[in-house]
């Protein structure tokens, strides 16, 4: 098999070696043959000679072999080689012609074709097509598909496709056909098909130049009526790609189908988009608001891929960053807009501060551009994602809204139609912008989080101030030493005498030390530093608690408040962690003070009262004590919840107002109205279990039935079974559901969660057939940090246990479990030792695949 070679025979793939392909086809004819068990693929290529060689023609094989090739008509001997079919090819075009049969119902990786609850669909990014007939599976690749599915009529009502259908009609036996064909060139990863019972949320939309799109999401009958929340999305993105960066849809259909059985989040397959069902399906009674948003994002995230990756695609995969990290960037701006800016960015970089500096700071570091890989679909990383996201961030609040269009113009306008490089965006963005970004760059090549010190200095003889800046950008796996960067830092000075806002510019950071003038101040002015988050850097900055809660309170930029709050936090749980006695007041003042004003800003309100996460404090100590931290921040959250528990009692009350509105306050007083309730609980509050108990019970939504029951899951009281056997008895039928009453238990604060989750493993819900449940019990409990790094080792083991179960059935989600045992480095001898040891069963596992064999070997080194 392809996919399990020995470690020794894993070749590593390197972005330098990079050549065009030598033959391109250029026409695509498959004609499925449909079933469940047993597909044929009748495949023709047109094809042609790239270039004056004679080289043979390489097709991408992985399991679906012809018997015969021919070659204008003629059956042709081939030879295969390292996951390639080698034909020879004398003229300068000619048409290829072969038949494939898969079995779609043994595919248990998710990749090519496969079933779905009796319904058929497919994932080709990143190299599944190959999965489905021998192809040249690269994305330099473009061509014209033309699909024909014929299907029994019962079985496969719906027969869907790329792009516009062009025929269709009843054939002998109850069966029918469905012939589509897409007008645009594109690369093989966005090829898609689907054939199934399903049903349609159907609407439509008219684009600024006049064409009507007809939409249509579909899903399985009795999934309807929570479509409505993602269709929307997909008409307010459609509209805001036209307005912010004049790109329209270009086609008279858009289809989005929901599938239950998916590796990731969804796929921007060209006019068929194809989704994971968590983020389509949504309605008050089942989703939070959590995942109000998150479907939102994500149908956003698909549909602007149809620019940003569709039209311009990717020329290699060591670019996906081209298409992920300007998607995601655009995908944020748009939620930003739809809802509340400031909370969208203060969620977005808690997430990369969550995911992707902990990946910066470990064995599996890379650049967002990376250099080289041995499973690209290890790379579809917080990195290449988040972090690619940050740094077209940086570029556009470098050269301001009007210029960054320019270049976003000129990229798309330039590269249309073509498989391009982050070098083509830069160089668009260059040049259209009108900026030089020769050291900017460096931002796609160097790998690690840069730390950057800021010192204010204050001379009170001629009354002016200085920063001095700092920055320094640690080793990561193959790269021992860095330069400095180019690095945009949003900054102000306060002048706290005068209680105001000193107003902002923006320092360009690009030696490794600097000094700024200040100004005039009769004091030393309070810093308010990288505001916005204006780049994805570690800052440390001498700063009192004085200065923190000062800023906690004045600052004018509600990021730069948010993180003042929890500079206070973490400071004193960093303090006392590492054994300091560090008091509570000044936190517990600060957090009392910004609760204050609960009632004109419940969802910043919330954002900064909630305490940094326990991974978070961990990442700042050179050796994790995660049960330290475990009682260090119970403690703090005690204090607050004992100091203000008069005002957390008046919150909880008020903020019950409306369960379901998706305003961004009604959005916040919903978040806030389960702060107050974890802050009251973890005050000790005699009547915090039936308090808890109580919001899950008349809870109107998901938002707060869900928190709700977070909270109880931590407590020992009666009230917990109480509601999870509530829980459970009412939602077993939705899978989606079902996953957040895994999740919950897996997050418990409780001492026996580890042996909660090995028997959560057993239960008869839990499958490996199905990533979102995989996810949902290991995803969530590796992610909890005291219980998965239990002294025991437990932890560690029931993970290993998971990778060597999961890996033969599916490989790609086997190996995005690893990454957690890779941080083995940050912690005690003891664990580190555990750890290590998980690592190498997994290793010593016969069969691996190339994917968790790629995660587990650089995890250890
Ligand atoms: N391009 C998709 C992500 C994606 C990547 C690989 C997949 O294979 C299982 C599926 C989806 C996106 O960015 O949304
Ligand atoms: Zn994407």
């Amino acid at each position: 098999m392809s996919d399990s070679p020995s470690p020794l025979a894993i070749r590593t793939i390197h972005r330098s070696d990079y050549q065009p392909p030598d033959w391109l086809v250029e026409t695509v004819h498959l004609d499925f043959d449909l079933s469940l068990d047993a597909t044929t693929v009748s495949a023709t290529l047109g094809i042609r000679r790239n270039g004056s060689h004679d080289r043979p023609l390489r097709l991408d094989e992985d399991g679906a072999i012809p018997e015969v090739i021919r070659v204008d008509g003629k059956a042709v001997a081939y030879t295969r080689d390292s996951g390639q079919l080698i034909l020879p090819v004398g003229s300068e075009t000619a048409t290829v012609t072969f038949t494939t049969t898969i079995d779609p119902s043994a595919n248990t990786q998710l990749m090519g074709l496969f079933a779905s609850n009796g319904m058929l669909c497919t994932q080709c990014e990143a190299e599944g097509f190959r999965r489905i007939i021998p192809f040249v599976d690269r994305p330099d690749n473009m061509a014209v598909y033309t699909v024909r599915m014929e299907a029994d009529r019962a079985a496969f009502p719906i027969l869907l496709a790329n792009g516009e259908k062009v025929a269709e009609g009843d054939l002998d036996d109850g069966r029918h056909f469905a012939e589509w064909h897409d007008r645009w060139p594109k690369p093989s990863y966005l090829f898609a098909l689907v054939a199934g019972q399903l049903v349609a949320n159907r609407d439509s939309f008219t684009t600024a130049s006049g064409m009507d799109v007809d939409l249509a999401i579909w899903v399985r009958d009795g999934d309807l009526d929570r479509t409505g929340h993602a269709m929307q999305a997909l008409k307010n993105s459609m509209r805001w790609d036209e307005q912010v960066y004049g790109r329209e849809y270009d086609l008279p259909v858009f289809n989005i189908v929901a599938v239950s059985d998916f590796n990731m989040g969804a796929m921007e397959n060209k006019g068929l988009n194809i989704f994971n069902s968590r983020y389509i399906l949504a309605d008050a009674d089942t989703a939070s608001d959590l995942d109000f948003d998150g479907v939102e994002g994500v149908v956003a995230h698909e549909y602007f891929h149809n620019w940003s990756g569709n039209r311009v695609t990717c020329r290699d995969w060591f670019q996906l960053s081209l298409k992920e990290g300007f998607t995601v960037y655009r995908d944020q701006c748009f939620s930003a807009d739809m809802g509340s800016e400031a909370v969208k960015r203060i969620e977005d970089v808690r997430i990369l501060r969550a995911a992707q500096f902990p990946e910066d700071n470990g064995p599996l570091a890379h650049p967002i551009r990376p250099d080289s890989y041995q499973e690209i679909s290890n790379f579809y990383t917080a990195t290449v994602y988040n972090k690619g996201a940050e740094v077209i961030r940086m570029m556009a609040t470098m050269v301001g809204p009007k210029r960054f269009r320019a270049g976003t113009d000129l990229y798309f306008d330039r590269h249309d139609g073509e498989a391009a490089t982050c070098e083509d965006f830069v160089r668009a963005i260059e040049e259209g912008a009108g900026i030089n970004l020769s050291q900017f760059r460096l931002w796609y090549s160097q790998a690690g989080t840069p730390h950057v010190t800021a010192r204010v200095e204050h001379d009170d003889a001629s009354g002016t101030a200085a920063l001095h800046l700092t920055q320094t950008i640690p080793a990561t796996p193959g790269q021992p030493d860095k330069q400095p960067m180019l690095i945009p830092l949003r900054i102000a000075a306060h002048d706290r005498a005068k209680n105001a806002p000193g107003s902002e510019q923006l320092v360009l950071l690009g030696e490794a030390e600097a000094s700024v003038s200040l100004g005039r101040f009769s004091e030393p002015p309070v810093l308010s530093f990288n505001r916005g988050f204006s780049a994805p850097i570690i800052a440390e900055v001498a700063r009192n608690p004085g200065d923190l809660a000062w800023l906690a309170a004045h600052d004018d930029d509600p990021f730069a408040r948010y993180e003042a709050l929890q500079a206070l936090m973490l400071d004193t749980l960093v303090a006392r962690v590492s054994g300091g006695d560090a008091s509570h007041d000044a936190v517990v003042a600060a957090v009392g003070n910004t609760l204050a004003s609960w009632a004109s800003d419940p969802a910043f309100v919330a954002e900064a009262c909630a305490l940094p996460s326990e991974a978070f404090v961990g990442d700042q100590m050179l050796v994790v004590d995660p049960d330290a931290i475990r009682r260090e921040r119970r403690a703090l959250q005690r204090s607050i919840g004992q100091t203000h528990e008069a005002l957390l009692r008046t919150i909880h009350a008020g903020t019950a107002t409306n369960a379901t509105e998706l305003s961004p306050t009604a959005k916040g007083m919903r978040k806030l109205h389960s702060l107050a309730l974890m802050l009251l609980w973890a005050s000790d509050a005699a009547d915090a279990p039936a308090l808890a108990f109580a919001q899950f019970a008349q809870a109107g939504g998901m938002t707060d039935r869900q928190a709700a029951l977070g909270i109880l899951a931590h407590m020992d009281a009666p009230e917990r079974q109480t509601a999870l056997d509530a829980f459970y008895a009412r939602y077993h039928d939705n899978q989606l559901v079902l996953d957040k009453w895994f999740t919950t238990q897996a997050f418990s604060l409780r001492a026996d969660t580890p042996e909660v989750v090995a028997a959560l493993a057993q239960h008869p819900d839990f499958t490996l057939g199905n990533p979102n449940r995989v996810r949902s019990l290991y995803g969530a409990f590796a992610g909890n940090q005291a219980s998965f790094h239990d002294a025991s080792g437990r932890g560690y083991a029931l993970l290993a246990d998971l990778v060597i179960a999961l890996d033969p059935k599916n490989p790609q989600t086997a190996a995005r479990m690893i990454p957690p045992l890779g941080r083995w480095k940050r912690f005690d001898e003891s664990r580190a030792r555990l750890m290590r040891e998980a690592l190498e069963r997994i290793l010593e596992t016969p069969d691996l695949s190339r994917d968790v064999t790629e995660q587990a070997s650089k995890s250890l080194a």
